[in-house]
């Protein structure tokens, strides 16, 4: 039990990293430029990434042997991110790579950096249109092949997962459509922990042909996700929330919010303001949003039709009606009761109802009696 007490610690601490998450990728154009006047079509439309590269025939200057396009998962969009080692993750993708033609080699799949004391090294993850092989390699990430066969325009599942085992060491588990390699531990663990980072994501190679100058290839990475999550870019929405009739202490009151698409929640959550009333509700994908405040005794108000397009929506405020005692969002002869039964009553005494204390002063008095004649009759929103 205590054991198991343990790793529940020990994965809550690693799923509470600090660090950005990524939310976003960026496009590395020409890692290899060995044809420097081919013809390239990145695309990011997240959770989407299609890198592309035509007219793949050499520039006539050496080498002449690939082009290659990276991209890197990202909390700004611009850099890559470097994740700390001991932070768990898993990205995954469904691969589509199309070689025209299969021959010289097309290949495409997962793609990962890692700090070395003199730079980085590399891992691939690939599938190839030539040699239809499915494998993970690249010092120091440990070598699989999976028993599976692929041809150009087939769908791929891909996926890495990289995680600290029980034994200590950094160990990766390579995934391709259901099958998973067994947790293979890198090599080299004392010099990869000199520099502490990763950084996924995945790639397009492209070998040139001389002479051809509609030798290209395309990888569509579709349903990129992080930890099993759709990779999105997010925004943040905020405002102020005004607890009206209230003088006690803001930052002590919880706030249920649900973001609702289509009449529905598909989000809730409690958050708490400021002392000033400021809330910030982070991790928004874009979409149009209905926000729906209720904090414990004040009456729900719903702000319509947020919508989160490609930046952060500041100002969405709201005012709120105290006196809902009883938290059935509307203020009736019930709430007045729940007053009456905790009339008089402060923090200890048996009596004491803190939604009775509607004005936060610590005591049920007159003064609470006020605020709800005053809200009587009110309705929050649905
Ligand atoms: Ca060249
Ligand atoms: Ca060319
Ligand atoms: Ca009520
Ligand atoms: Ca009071």
């Amino acid at each position: 039990m205590k054991r198991f007490a343990f790793l529940v610690a020990l994965c809550f601490a690693l799923s509470a990293w600090a660090g950005a998450q990524p939310n976003d990728v960026v496009i590395l154009n020409r890692v290899f430029n060995d044809d420097s006047d081919s013809i390239t079509n990145h695309l990011k439309n997240l959770p989407t990434v299609i890198l592309s590269d035509t007219k793949v025939d050499g520039d006539g200057r050496a080498p002449e042997f690939a082009n290659r396009h990276v991209w890197f998962v990202s909390a700004d969009g611009v850099n890559p991110l470097q994740i700390p080692l001991d932070v768990e993750w898993v990205l995954e993708y469904d691969l589509t790579l199309t070689g025209s033609p299969v021959s010289p080699r097309k290949e495409a799949g997962g793609f990962a950096r890692i700090g070395m004391p003199w730079g980085y090294s590399e891992l691939q993850f690939m599938v190839n249109t030539d040699a239809h092989e499915v494998v993970a390699f690249g010092y120091p990430f440990p070598f699989y092949r999976f028993s599976l066969s692929y041809n150009s325009g087939d769908t791929i599942h891909l996926g890495i997962r990289f995680f600290k085992d029980t034994d200590g060491k950094y160990k990766v588990i390579y995934m391709a459509n259901e099958l998973s390699s067994p947790a293979l531990a890198l090599s080299d663990q004392s010099i990869i922990v000199q520099k502490n980072w990763i950084t996924p994501g995945g790639y397009l190679q492209v070998n040139i042909q001389a002479g051809n100058p509609a030798n290209g290839g395309t990888a569509v990475f579709g349903n990129i996700k992080w930890n099993g999550r759709l990779l999105r870019r997010t925004f943040a929405i905020s405002g102020n929330i005004e607890l009206r009739d209230f003088e006690g202490d803001v930052t002590q009151v919880p706030v249920g919010v649900e973001l609702r698409q289509g009449g529905v929640a598909v989000r809730t959550e409690t958050l708490f303001t400021d002392s000033s009333g400021n809330y910030v509700i982070g991790d928004v994908a874009p979409g149009t949003y209905d926000v729906a405040f209720k904090p414990s005794h004040w009456l729900r108000t719903v702000v319509p039709n947020v919508a989160v397009v490609d930046a952060d929506v500041t100002g969405v405020d709201v005012s709120l009606t105290n006196g809902d005692i009883d938290g059935d969002n509307e203020v009736t002869l019930f709430d007045f009761g729940a007053l009456v039964a905790a009339f008089g009553a402060v923090p200890g005494h048996p009596d004491w109802n803190p939604n009775a204390d509607l004005d936060g002063d610590l005591d049920v008095t007159l003064f609470d009696f006020g605020i709800l004649v005053r809200s009587f009759g009110a309705l929050g929103d649905e």
